[in-house]
């Protein structure tokens, strides 16, 4: 069998001077690709230890550190599915994803280990570890005693590398179920398509990313992680995103990637200019729109073309502005404010009417796409998995867009009922199902409307039973103790009804117009 473990492949892109530094973090450590290779060594050597069932899930909530990162790549080294968690999730929330995806390896914070153990136990979970963000931790206390030697597992392409949670309109969550191949044949492809390099450039040490970014959704673990390993590329290791000390870095840097806030919060700074960012290569913007405000006020105050592109936890990349000329496009090398340039090479994408056709050049419809980076399936969820495919195999993404004459890609909308706050997906049905259990709460509907700082924010706009009196402000209370903070609304409103259309549907559409200069900047 051909070695397809996306591990083996990330360890072959190692320089060949191991001694050179892999990571750099933030406080001052640095991580040579030696220490990579051992540490990941040592930790899957400790989960090989433990005699997991194959395809067993390594379910991960823990703060970003280096540790966490190689955490990541021992579970692929070892064979294993690596299963990330927001660190914002509470109780009820990982409760969910632990009943779901029963893994058989738990890691968390040993602050929260009381809990989460409880949680692991009922699930049949055997094995449960800690890791802190200050290198401390059962886990590595046991990792410590294992050989720094390993040959990674074996895998095929087709074999689960990851499952990454994430919704679709009913608000439960499904586990998408991310192959080896669909990673690699992502990654590969990025590294040619943003013109990634390993030596040379203003540093002398070819490209050095900025990882600002969480490591528990595509962007941060994938697309930023996956793109400097597989170019061998040193990473500047930032624990929490900070303006400040992410421009402050960027003269020992070429790429950074980040969520439209990112850019917007950066811009806040003065000490973004020119010559800040005369060594930079590369700015990639993505998971959320970027307005076009922010691309323009971005060309104008560094000199640089935001990178905007395109992807879904179920996809990886889908489509980029281009970095460099594209050959399938005439030669095209504008970066388009206001789209997400060009189907990525070898990703198939259509955008298809009401009546199941694709539609001509200009028009809007619903974008589904094709390829090897498409993921496998919803975990456990084979009916769930057989709707969100066409008979000829395209995946419906659920987002609204058009493509131009030219071939760029713009997306105008999503048919999914999502609010992307700040780069997090909140689904609007998960919120309301909580805010109608409420007591007194007669009904609600939750809405996404514009913010300047996180691009957009969720809004409740509630109805009260007969006679109750519920106060706004205890409603979101309620929602905080229960729900990751992120998807707390940032505003509630009780009112005598919801607007409804001859069908009896909420008209989501008339709320999000009525309350969208609430944050007006
Ligand atoms: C924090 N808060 C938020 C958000 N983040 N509210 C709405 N939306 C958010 N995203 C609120 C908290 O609830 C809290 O409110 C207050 O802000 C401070 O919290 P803190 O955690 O300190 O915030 P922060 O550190 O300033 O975080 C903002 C952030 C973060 C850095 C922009 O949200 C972030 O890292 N976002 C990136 C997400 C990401 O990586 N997405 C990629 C998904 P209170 O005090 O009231 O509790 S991958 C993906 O989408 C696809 C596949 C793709 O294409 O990439
Ligand atoms: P997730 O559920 O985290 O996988 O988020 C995927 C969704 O993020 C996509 O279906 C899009 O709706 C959205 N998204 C990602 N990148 C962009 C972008 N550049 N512009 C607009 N929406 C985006």
């Amino acid at each position: 069998m051909t070695q397809n473990n996306l591990f083996a492949a990330l360890r072959a892109a190692f320089p060949s001077d191991l001694s050179s530094v892999a990571v750099q973090t933030d406080d001052g450590l640095e991580y040579s690709w030696h220490d990579l290779d051992r540490a990941t060594a040592m930790m899957a050597n400790l989960l090989a230890s433990l005699d997991l069932p194959e395809g067993s899930r390594v379910a991960v909530q823990v703060e970003k550190s280096v540790e966490a990162l190689i955490l990541y790549l021992a579970t692929l080294r070892a064979g294993y599915v690596f299963l990330p968690l927001n660190t914002a999730y509470q109780s009820a929330e990982i409760e969910y994803f632990i009943g779901n995806a029963e893994p058989a390896v738990v890691v968390c914070s040993g602050a929260n280990f009381g809990w989460v153990n409880k949680i692991a136990f009922k699930a049949g979970t055997q094995h449960v570890f800690t890791l802190n963000e200050d290198r401390s931790g059962s886990l590595l206390d046991r990792a410590a005693l294992q050989s720094d030697r390993h040959t990674p597992v074996q895998r095929r392409a087709d074999d689960l590398a990851a499952i990454l949670y994430t919704s679709g309109t009913t608000g439960r969550s499904k586990g998408a179920m991310l192959t080896h191949g669909n990673m690699l044949s992502n990654a590969l492809t990025l590294k040619d398509y943003w013109g990634w390099t390993a030596t040379g450039g203003p540093t002398g040490q070819g490209d050095v990313l900025i990882h600002a970014l969480p490591i528990f959704h595509v962007h941060g673990l994938f697309v930023a992680i996956h793109g400097a390993l597989i170019n061998g590329s040193k990473m500047i290791w930032m624990a929490k995103f900070d303006p400040k000390r992410a421009i402050g870095f960027m003269g020992q840097a070429t790429v950074f990637m980040g969520v439209p806030t990112l850019y917007v919060r950066m811009l806040a700074e003065p000490s973004l200019t020119p010559a800040a960012v005369r060594n930079m290569r590369l700015f990639v913007a993505g998971s959320a729109p970027l307005l076009i405000e922010t691309f323009t006020e971005w060309q104008q105050r560094t000199g640089h073309t935001i990178v905007e592109r395109y992807g879904m936890s179920e996809t990886a990349m889908l489509t980029s502005n281009p970095y460099a000329a594209d050959k399938r496009y005439a030669k095209q090398s504008e970066r388009r404010g206001g789209t997400v340039g060009f189907p990525l090479p070898g990703i198939d994408l259509r955008v298809q009417g009401d009546d199941g056709k694709k539609l001509p050049v200009g028009e809007i419809g619903a974008i589904q796409v094709k390829g090897p980076n498409v993921f496998k399936g919803y975990w456990r969820m084979p009916e769930k998995t057989a709707e969100e495919f066409t008979p000829d195999g395209f995946f419906k993404t659920g987002d609204v867009g058009k493509v131009d004459e030219r071939g760029y890609v713009t997306i105008v909308g999503r048919s999914k009922d999502l609010i992307i706050s700040g780069g997090y997906n909140v689904y609007p049905a998960e919120i309301e199902g909580y805010i109608n259990d409420m007591k007194g709460v007669a009904e609600s509907a939750v809405i996404g409307v514009p913010h300047p700082d996180f691009g957009e924010v969720g809004v409740a706009v509630i109805t009260l039973k007969p006679g109750a009196s519920v106060q706004p402000e205890s409603v979101l209370a309620e929602l905080k103790a229960k729900l990751a903070n992120f998807k707390i609304p940032k505003r509630c409103f009780v009112v005598p009804e919801l607007p409804r259309n001859t069908m009896g549907k909420v008209q989501k559409n008339l709320l999000r117009d009525q309350h969208k200069g609430l944050f007006a900047s």
